[in-house]
């Protein structure tokens, strides 16, 4: 079975220059601009065990909230996200930086933490570009030792909570360009190997065995919807939150629909939505959506 690997986090941090490393793949590498249109990712490799990984890249509501994307594009890149989740995940991996551990992510990790994975999917956090500038010659044993998260664990768990991830390690994955460091090309390759050999190992050990299948039922995906929804008006603020609070008490796709149709002024068919993103049929009950997919 396919370990399904779901990667978060704002952009910058690194997730893509992990994925190829991880996987020999080559996705494009950000040169230090934020908010460039971004397109969900998979890229599926097999480990050292023959143990076939399918890492998935996302895009963070904060990144869109922030940069080009409109809010309706963030929702539509949320819902082809959904979409993908019908097969389940066994293991997210939040990647943040040294500089970038401040809260202001902590929507974004209850939205893939909470709504996406249902509390179910364990979670996992990678502090990225934590290369020391000073001592690159011990560059590898302190990502070894997993130095730098050690002494600052404290911290980490003051700003997410202390149960948040059920592991969290430092790498490195240095690039021949665009990331800054004075590093040889040889130390570069050694660092990044060490970082791989660490997530390779995290993903092994966290990952669960079977993927979490995370709609089980009509009312589960509908609750789901919502609480993705108010999250999302939350995040881009705006005066919608109101409404998004308003949603709560909604009791069906079909009234949901209608309201989404008067806040966006635009005929999103979110009934459509709903059924595309699960593959699913709805009855002519409103209040009953049926799953023809397990
Ligand atoms: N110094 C340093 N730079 C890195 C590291 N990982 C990625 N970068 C650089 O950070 C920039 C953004 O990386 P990218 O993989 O596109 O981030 P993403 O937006 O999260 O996918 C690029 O210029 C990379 O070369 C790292 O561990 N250390
Ligand atoms: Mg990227």
């Amino acid at each position: 079975m396919t370990k399904r690997v779901l990667i978060f986090g704002q952009s910058g941090v690194g997730k893509s220059s992990m994925i190829n490393a991880l996987a020999n793949s080559k996705l494009p590498v950000l040169d230090g601009a934020v908010g460039t249109t971004f397109e969900s990712e998979e890229v599926s490799f097999k480990d050292s065990s023959n143990q076939e990984i399918l890492l998935i890249d996302t895009v963070g509501l904060s990144e869109s909230a922030t940069g080009t994307s409109s809010s309706i594009d963030s929702f539509i890149k949320l819902k082809n996200l959904l979409k993908k989740s019908t097969c389940g995940f066994n293991l997210m991996i939040f990647v943040t930086t040294k500089d970038r551990i401040t809260g202001n992510d902590k929507a974004n990790i209850e939205l893939f933490k909470t709504i996406l994975g249902d509390d179910k999917v364990p979670v996992i956090m990678v502090v990225n570009k934590s290369e020391n500038l000073e001592d690159c010659e011990n560059m590898v044993l302190d990502l070894e030792s997993n130095q730098w998260v050690t002494k600052n664990l404290l911290y980490i768990e003051q700003v997410y909570g202390k149960d948040c991830f059920a592991c969290i390690k430092s790498t490195s994955f240095p690039c021949t360009k665009g990331d800054d460091l004075t590093f040889s090309e040889e130390e570069k390759k050694l660092v990044s190997e060490a970082s791989r050999r660490i997530v390779l190992a995290m993903i092994n050990k966290y990952s669960s065995k079977e993927s979490v299948v995370l709609i089980r039922s009509s009312q589960d995906l509908f609750s789901k919807l919502v609480r993705m929804w108010n999250l999302f008006l939350f995040k881009t603020g705006e005066t919608a939150f109101k409404i998004g609070i308003d949603l709560q008490s909604f009791s069906s796709v079909g009234k949901l629909a209608e309201k989404l149709k008067v806040i966006f002024k635009a005929d999103i068919n979110f009934l459509e939505l709903a059924m595309d993103l699960y593959g699913i049929g709805v009855n002519n009950n409103e209040h009953d959506v049926a799953c023809n997919k397990k």
